[in-house]
């Protein structure tokens, strides 16, 4: 079983020649001003939860957009700051972007256009030209940071996500010796029928292929790569060992299930601090005769929360024995709202959860609440255990990492999964119920088999859901990667 202390070892004797090198958009800690003081916060999320002990133990490099208001101030002229602040063990290379870097290439070409192209959610990409150049002109600044610091040492270079698709290239172009790539795609990869209408798309393919290891959650965004490598550009695929051959550079492609620390939210999950937050909760929704179905988001278009609103709405109308006997919580907080496609999705949950709430409520009681706010974690945790039903209802995710946190909090192995089967988790937690998204009818139906089932089910389930979340942990996840590009390493020493 991988845990964070197997990992560590693993770069302790493996890797101690190799300067570790991780680059993404998000950063794992930002500076910022509060009532004028400087403090800091960890990021969150999977990637910085596994790659925060890997980077602890190498002394390795991160380097990331510096989006904290008080960043510049606590960094060296080259942009470095050595973190966990409070304990540094490692350097943070922050890359500053300016407001037109931003709009092109974060708004711009990563959410406008390869976003909507990669997930399935009938959302029209859009393409512009002066978005491509600066996601073109922002690689290349990330290209720069990374090797400024690498000089000539040999380095493992681990690349997060679609932000970054050039940024391999513009690494090997140096023509340094000693660098190996790997790079980990957190969205979908669409069919080739979808990714064939981006005008970009020779270039991204050829970009990602300077790569030496290509990760996915699944196989079969792993196929859907192999397609339009096979359809777009001059190589060779080898098949059986899943590797795009062009030239001398050989790509190894590969799914690695992205997960959660499995552990460390069960052992939470039963604090006094994640009791007390259940309590506070309790009383501050009026919570306490209902049977509660939560859903939890980053407000996006392929979440499918508004398909989720629909389903609630017809389990009322054709189940009412339900009726003032649950409550449904959305939460979630408004992101990427510069974007007009999100904006108009924020307008539209909120006049579902009005109409719905309009329909439905009797006396005190309506069925809907959006909760808004951030949630600090012990809150979110006291959520995952306050739910009779946890729904995740993506329209297509890449994995979902809300489903495997909900299961791991659940230590009393109890509580229902509703998945949608066009999430990458669905793969692993098909102990969870299935359902379509798009199919309202079904959805309902299924919400009500959740709510409605027997306690020696829920706990059968559960406990399998917990397994294998338990095994497929985090680490296992960077602790699979860090082998793969362990035997590369090797390969070119013999
Ligand atoms: C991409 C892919 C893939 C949300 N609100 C709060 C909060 N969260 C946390 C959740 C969870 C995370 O945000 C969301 O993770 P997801 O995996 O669901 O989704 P994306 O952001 O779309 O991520 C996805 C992932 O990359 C990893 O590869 O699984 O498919 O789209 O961890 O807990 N956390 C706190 N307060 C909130 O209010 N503390």
């Amino acid at each position: 079983m991988w845990t964070r202390e197997s990992i560590q070892q693993l770069i302790r004797d493996r890797l101690s020649d190799y300067l570790l090198v991780i680059v993404s958009n998000r950063q794992p800690y930002i500076h910022s001003f509060r009532k004028g003081q400087v403090v800091f916060q960890r990021g969150a999320g999977g990637v910085i939860t596994a790659l925060d002990p890997v980077m602890r133990a190498c002394s390795g490099l991160w380097v990331a957009y510096g989006n904290g208001d008080a960043d510049p101030l606590v960094t060296d002229r080259k942009g470095r700051v050595g973190v966990p602040p409070n304990n540094p063990s490692y350097t943070l290379k922050r890359v500053f972007l300016n407001k037109e870097d931003i709009d092109g290439y974060y708004y711009g070409y990563s959410n406008q256009a390869i976003w909507p192209l990669s997930h399935m959610a009938f959302q029209r990409p859009e393409f512009y030209k002066e978005h491509w150049d600066t996601y073109v002109e922002v690689n290349k600044k990330f290209a720069q940071a990374v090797l400024e610091e690498v000089e000539n040492k040999k380095a493992f270079i681990f690349i997060q996500d679609y932000h970054l698709a050039l940024l391999p290239k513009f690494l090997k172009e140096s023509e340094k010796e000693n660098l190996i790539v790997a790079h980990f795609w957190h969205i979908p990869w669409p069919s080739h029928e979808t990714f064939r209408i981006c005008p970009q798309k020779q270039e991204i393919l050829d970009g990602l292929l300077y790569n030496d290891l290509l990760g996915f959650h699944i196989r079969h965004f792993c196929d859907n790569f192999l397609e339009a490598v096979d359809r777009e550009m001059e190589s060779r695929i080898d098949r059986e060992r899943y590797a795009v051959i062009r030239g001398e550079q050989e790509t190894l492609v590969r799914a690695f299930p992205i997960s959660v620390d499995f552990e460390e939210l069960n052992r939470i999950s039963q604090t006094q601090e994640v009791e007390m937050a259940q309590k506070e909760l309790t009383e501050e929704y009026n919570l306490n005769k209902y049977k509660i179905i939560i859903g939890l988001d980053r407000i996006d278009y392929t979440k499918g929360i508004p398909e989720r609103l629909l389903a609630i709405d017809r389990l009322l109308e054709k189940y009412p024995r339900f009726k003032e006997k649950i409550i449904f919580i959305q939460m979630g907080e408004i992101s990427r709202i510069h974007l007009s496609r999100y904006k108009m999705l924020n307008d539209q949950i909120n006049s579902l959860v009005e109409e719905i709430n309009w329909k439905h409520s009797t006396g005190k009681w309506r069925p809907v609440i959006m909760v808004r706010r951030h949630l600090d974690f012990s809150e979110l945790i006291a959520f995952y255990k306050l739910a009779s039903v946890c729904v995740v209802s993506s329209l297509h995710d890449g994995m979902n990492l809300v489903a495997k946190e909900f299961v791991s909090s659940r230590s009393d192995e109890d509580g229902v999964l509703v998945l949608s089967q066009f999430t990458g988790a669905s793969r692993e937690l098909d102990s969870a119920l299935l359902i379509n998204p798009y199919d309202r009818d079904d959805f309902a139906d299924q919400l009500a088999k959740a709510l409605t089932m027997a306690k020696k089910e829920r706990e059968k389930r559960m406990r399998k859901l917990r397994e294998v979340v338990a095994r497929n942990n985090i680490y296992r996840w960077a602790g699979k990667i860090i082998s793969e590009l362990l035997k590369l390493e090797f390969e070119e020493g013999e």
